[in-house]
């Protein structure tokens, strides 16, 4: 079986094979081969008059009943894909949103503000006046003013778009008509006009797509940055990272998903419950580890270890030392109950819009959080008790990674150096060549590339030519977990100029070694954070977000949020290397605009090469090109 493999993977997808438990990969397997029509986007499903679909060879039907070409079709498939991850990611910003607007309106049992001078800044960047007003009056317009950005009927631009994209990038969004007034109304759209007999025109529907996705990044903003008023924003932290931080004499709860308002309060009440952990036989007390987009949120912000990313989620049961797998919402494979039940693991859903069968259900809601958060740890230390020792196989496998890396951490690291203009050290250092690009690695894992394989075989040819990495998501899991996030790396992986910063910072930092090569920034809605320092930097030298060398990637690209992610990363001037083709195959039209015709249009554009050295060599020659265009040839 392919597509698996690494030691601590290994191991338990053997075991899961001498118990007759299907994993990811056994289930892939078994779907092959994949259908052709649905890879290429020429599988029509819209109306019943079908399924129609394309013969992708010229020799069979060229149109569906309706008459919609491959064009049409692979269009409308694909913006559908899009309106899908930013409907996911927006809706998280929502959630957080509306829980600072209570947090706001001291109606709140379960949160409070725990940044209120990022809360001022936000609100300062908002244009919210903050005179003589106190926290809670700020969050609450905070609050509002964000949510307005999801219902807004004036054709005005959303607040978090315009507040936190260059000038001249923002000017040339709406010259296109892509600057939207409303992120819920854009979703609303794309649903509309890819109904049967709309939208026909895959330009049009491209641009759709566009403004839809332009959408998601203004969701992530809110995301983010509310995210940190309410549980604090990132500083760099120290932990570990792989299957080896699940441990054999402690209650272990996994927390799960996308987001924070219940991870939080899991790692909250978790104190408390110590001793009763211990009393049940548990010797080292209960044990959070993270999985997916939730582990990010939690490693930055509370130094809780990660135990996997996505493709390897099913793993952390396999151990046979999970208690319990506290899921949110996203990216939570279905069949996380099935293998449960064949533990005495306890999956417990918690958010009204993700449950799954066999699981326990505890529904979050800020009255009962704090709760319903004691219930879950009660039930896992429960569960501690109905252990098989003879199902236990923990891998030894886990990294050191230093984490933490938000916007305001990396500003103030840079402060230390030169108070009055932070950021000038950073561009020095690009401009004088010690470094000669930026990459940024976001999004998933996909069963179809070996897991965490193009991330690291990727990473260690950009390090080694002198580039530093941002890295979001699972692709940040995949370097934590693969020892690419500690000074080691550092002094492994990077080119001599690259390590001189790095070392240079580290000392700024009060390390005796280097800062790692790869800045862990957080979730996938963090992406918004590695956005925010490019901006600065363009502000700062008065040129547009397309012209700095930085590209953004994502090799083992995945969800319909990735796709969205990619399709604003390109909107906002990024190449964007993607490690898969996603499913447009059917339409060279569509493929062409993509990879090329972009480019004119928004400067950023996809480059989609799945050889991970060879996709490095492409982005190196990118970051040379934007170099050359700059004049910073060094
Ligand atoms: S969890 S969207 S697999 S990054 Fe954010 Fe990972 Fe991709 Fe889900």
């Amino acid at each position: 079986m392919g597509n698996c493999h690494n030691l601590s993977n290994q191991c338990l997808i053997n075991k899961a094979e001498d118990e007759n438990i299907d994993l990811v990969w056994h289930r892939y397997e078994k779907m092959l081969p994949l259908c052709g029509f649905g890879e290429k986007g020429i599988c029509c499903r819209i109306c019943m008059k079908g399924p129609c679909r394309i013969d992708p060879f010229g020799n069979g039907p060229q149109e569906g009943i309706c008459g919609a070409n491959a064009d049409t079709i692979v269009a409308r498939n694909l913006v559908r894909m899009i309106a899908a991850g930013t409907a996911a990611h927006s809706s998280h910003g929502k959630e957080i949103a509306k829980t600072l607007m209570q947090v706001g309106k001291k109606t709140s049992k379960s949160y409070a503000i725990k940044d209120s001078e990022k809360l001022r800044a936000i609100a300062k960047k908002m244009n919210i006046s903050i005179e003589g007003k106190d926290i809670y009056q700020i969050a609450e317009q905070v609050a509002y003013e964000s949510l307005k950005d999801y219902s807004r009927i004036e054709e005005e631009p959303c607040t978090w778009l315009s507040n936190s994209i260059t000038p001249p990038r923002l000017e040339k969004l709406e010259g296109l008509g892509v600057a939207l007034n409303n992120i819920e109304s854009s979703v609303a759209d794309i649903m509309s006009r890819t109904h049967l007999g709309t939208d026909a025109d895959p330009i049009n529907l491209l641009l759709a797509g566009m403004r839809c996705a332009i959408g998601d990044y203004t969701g992530m903003q809110i995301s983010t940055n509310l995210s940190d008023v309410l549980f604090g924003t990132p500083e760099p932290v120290i932990s570990e990272a792989n299957l080896g931080v699940i441990k054999k004499d402690a209650v272990n709860i996994a927390v799960h998903g996308h987001n924070p308002l219940l991870s939080e309060i899991i790692v909250d009440v978790v104190d408390e419950m110590q001793q009763e952990a211990r009393a049940a036989g548990a010797t080292a007390g209960i044990n959070i580890v993270g999985v997916c987009c939730t582990g990010n949120e939690v490693l930055l912000r509370r130094g809780i270890p990660m135990a996997s990313n996505y493709l390897s989620q099913e793993l952390t049961i396999l151990t046979g030392a999970l208690e319990a797998m506290v899921v949110d919402v996203q990216c939570i494979m279905p069949s996380l109950a099935k293998i449960a039940s064949c533990y005495h693991t306890k999956l417990f859903t918690t958010m009204p819009e993700a449950k799954i069968p066999g699981a326990d259900h505890f529904e979050l809601h800020d009255e009962n959080a704090v709760e319903n958060a004691r219930k879950i740890v009660k039930q896992s230390i429960e569960a501690y008790k109905r252990r098989d020792p003879n199902k236990i196989l923990i891998p030894e496998e886990k990294s050191q990674i230093i984490a933490g890396f938000s916007t305001e951490s990396i500003t103030n690291l840079l402060s230390k150096i030169d108070s009055e203009k932070p950021l000038r050290p950073l561009i020095d250092n690009i401009v004088n060549g010690n470094i000669r690009g930026v990459v940024l690695f976001a999004g998933c894992n996909n069963v179809k590339i070996t897991q965490d394989y193009n991330f690291v075989h990727m990473a260690k040819k950009l390090l080694e030519n002198n580039i530093l990495i941002l890295a979001t998501g699972c692709g940040a899991g995949a370097f934590a977990k693969n020892s690419l996030m500690n000074s080691e790396a550092t002094n492994k992986y990077a080119g001599e100029s690259l390590k001189a910063v790095l070392t240079m910072l580290g000392k700024e930092a009060g390390l005796d070694a280097p800062l790692p090569p790869i800045f862990h920034m957080g979730s996938c809605v963090d992406n918004s954070r590695a956005v925010d320092l490019a901006v600065n930097l363009a502000n700062e030298l008065n040129i547009d977000l397309y012209q700095l060398p930085v590209v953004a990637s994502a090799p083992e690209v995945m969800s319909e949020k990735a796709i969205a992610i990619g399709t604003w990363a390109a909107g906002l001037g990024m190449p964007v290397h993607i490690g898969l083709m996603p499913p447009v195959g059917g339409s060279p039209l569509v493929a062409e605009v993509l990879t090329s015709g972009l480019k004119d249009i928004v400067d950023g554009y996809f480059i989609v090469e799945k050889d991970p050295l060879e996709a490095a060599s492409k982005i190196i020659h990118v970051i040379e090109e934007k170099r050359a265009a700059l004049n910073v040839t060094s």
